[in-house]
């Protein structure tokens, strides 16, 4: 049995290093109704309460009915805690789209353990990194059979200096501990604190190491409630997790959990391609998916060819990096009448377009913020409030944005404001009406010469051009002028050259000091393990990734 000391030594732990909201904020939250004071699993044991026989949740080999759910994830619950672990304790969760993702967290949930949720993608070095900062006891990974080397994180880990001790192993035979879901009636869950974290989500952040971002049961259940309001999830909605169901955007916004927590049904898919997309949304009609944009651009391209029956489908979220404008009209007319722009976060604000606004507003903006309690301040450099409709860098606060990294004190110094505003190095636009236009990064600049160029710019430019599929602007070193601006293409046919691009941008009045200087042709562009473009890696003439590594 694990003995109470265990539980307060564990918990202890898990606070070390957590900003909460303070308490007269917490307070005012809990009265309002906006926290629930519940634990995150109430999703599931509501729904095991109301919709038992239904099934929750699907993939390409099994599917679990909403009592089932519990029942399994119980089950794992109960063989953690057999196994030592206790409420507080972490543990790394890194599986692909099927129900075992389901099961894994909430039997996470269930066990009072607060779950890290890595991304398939995921490597070595992000792995390592979550436990030396979360000193996670657990590791829940799967063997995937396609990829012999998908335990070799499993195996590094296991014979380094850290503090994991239990590995679970999906469909794995072997040294580390199975992961065997069978069912456990009657299981009595410990009783967590809501204002406590559930779950870590990770950053997007494309450089460095991701931060863990702390989500409590409390604003984690008030974010996905939020975002099945905008979205008008029911208990019919059948959402297609394609993106991976780790990412905030797949797991809660409204993601799988805004789907069962209605009693809605979950279909899992562990590819993004839309031929396989298309058949599971015909076999299944599914009502409801999240894209990021480079993936709903194929959708896109593929539905003048595809033949599968997609009219079931009535909200297509897309999300993560801007969507460029001719792209979302090209999506609305694939289709119609289905598109919601999301501008979200893992550290909180979620902002998105409405099913019901006009089609150019849902093509032109990414949105207005799900609840009227998101604070949004929006700054010019020196940190002064800019007029309505001017650009500036986006700040929030509010009762599901974090209020501080976990265990990052030096970090929070410059990412939050002393009132606790977070500041998302996002450089955006606001209407009277709250809704949101995303400009680009405030960091995404190129220093030529002693001008400063902002990348988004030329890239906005650059995407009107018929021919252009995908662009990336990059500083690039240059001795003579410090940086230099690197434009990577993803043509749709012929081949363009720098000369056409620049006669190009040169008909949009863009300025001589931005026109590019080198152009490099790819086929495609590396992705972030969610599947946004990663300016990080794009490679160069010479095959190496092209950007300067000192870009701010
Ligand atoms: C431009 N940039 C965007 C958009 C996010 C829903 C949707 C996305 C995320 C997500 C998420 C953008 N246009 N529509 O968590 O629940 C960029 C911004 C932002 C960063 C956050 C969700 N939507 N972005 O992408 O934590 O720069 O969350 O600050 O991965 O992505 O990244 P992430």
């Amino acid at each position: 049995m694990n003995s109470i000391s265990d539980i307060l030594s564990a918990v202890d732990d898990l606070l070390h290093g957590f900003e909460p909201s303070p308490p007269s904020l917490a307070r005012c939250y809990t009265e309002a109704q906006i926290w629930d004071n519940a634990p995150l699993w109430a999703i599931l044991s509501q729904g095991a309460q109301h919709h038992a026989d239904k099934v929750a949740i699907k993939d390409a080999v099994r599917e679990l009915t909403y009592r089932q759910l519990l029942e399994q994830a119980d089950g794992i619950a109960k063989r953690f805690q057999e196994d030592g672990l206790v409420m507080g304790d972490r543990v790394v969760i890194q599986l692909s789209n099927t129900c075992y993702f389901a099961i894994a967290f909430f039997a996470a949930q269930r066990a009072g353990l607060v779950p890290v949720m890595a991304l398939p993608a995921h490597g070595l070095a992000e792995i390592s990194h979550f436990f030396a900062v979360s000193q996670a006891k657990g590791y829940i990974c799967e063997r995937i059979l396609e990829s012999p080397e998908s335990l070799e994180i499993a195996d590094t880990l296991s014979m380094s200096d850290n503090s994991l001790t239990h590995i679970y192993a999906i469909k794995h035979h072997g040294k580390y501990l199975a992961f065997h879901p069978s069912s456990q009636p009657g299981f009595t869950p410990p009783k967590v604190i809501p204002e406590h974290p559930a779950l870590f989500l990770v950053s997007g952040g494309t450089t460095g190491l991701p931060k863990l971002i702390p989500r409590t049961h409390n604003d984690y259940l008030f974010n996905i409630r939020s975002c099945v309001e905008v979205s008008d999830i029911t208990a019919n909605d059948i959402y297609l997790a394609v993106l991976p169901a780790a990412h905030n955007f797949t797991l809660g916004c409204p993601g799988l959990l805004g789907a069962l927590s209605k009693g809605g049904q979950v279909i899992f898919s562990t590819q993004a391609g839309p031929d396989h997309c298309f058949d599971l949304i015909e076999n299944h009609s599914i009502t409801a998916t999240a894209l990021v944009p480079a993936l709903a651009q194929l959708w896109t391209e593929a539905s003048e060819w595809e033949t599968a029956d997609l009219s079931s489908l009535r909200l297509m979220q897309v999300g993560g990096s801007k969507l460029a404008y001719s792209d979302a009209l090209a999506i609305q007319t694939a289709f119609p009448k289905v598109l919601q722009q999301v501008f979200g976060m893992a550290e909180g604000l979620i902002a998105c377009t409405r099913l019901g606004d006009a089609p150019a507003i849902i093509a032109a903006k990414q949105g207005c913020p799900v609840s009227k309690w998101d604070e949004i301040r929006i700054v010019d450099n020196a940190g002064n409030p800019v007029a309505i409709g001017e650009e500036g860098e986006l700040l929030t606060r509010g009762p599901y944005t974090l209020r501080g990294y976990y265990r990052a004190p030096k970090h929070n110094q410059v990412t939050f404001t002393d009132d606790g505003f977070y500041r998302s190095g996002d450089k955006v636009r606001m209407d009277e009406d709250r809704y949101i236009t995303v400009t680009g990064r405030i960091k995404d600049v190129i220093n030529r010469a002693g001008e400063s160029i902002a990348t988004d710019e030329i890239e906005a430019h650059l995407l009107c051009h018929p021919e252009i599929a995908q662009v990336a602007v990059v500083p690039v070193a240059d001795t003579h002028l410090g940086e230099r601006i690197g434009v990577a293409l993803v043509c749709k046919g012929e081949p363009l050259t720098l000369q056409n691009i620049r006669h190009f941008l040169k008909s949009k009045n863009l300025a001589a000091f931005k026109m590019p200087d080198e152009l490099h042709l790819v086929h495609s562009l590396p992705k972030t393990a969610v599947g946004k473009i990663d300016k990080k890696s794009v490679p160069g003439p010479n095959g190496k990734p092209w950007m300067l590594n000192t870009y701010r």
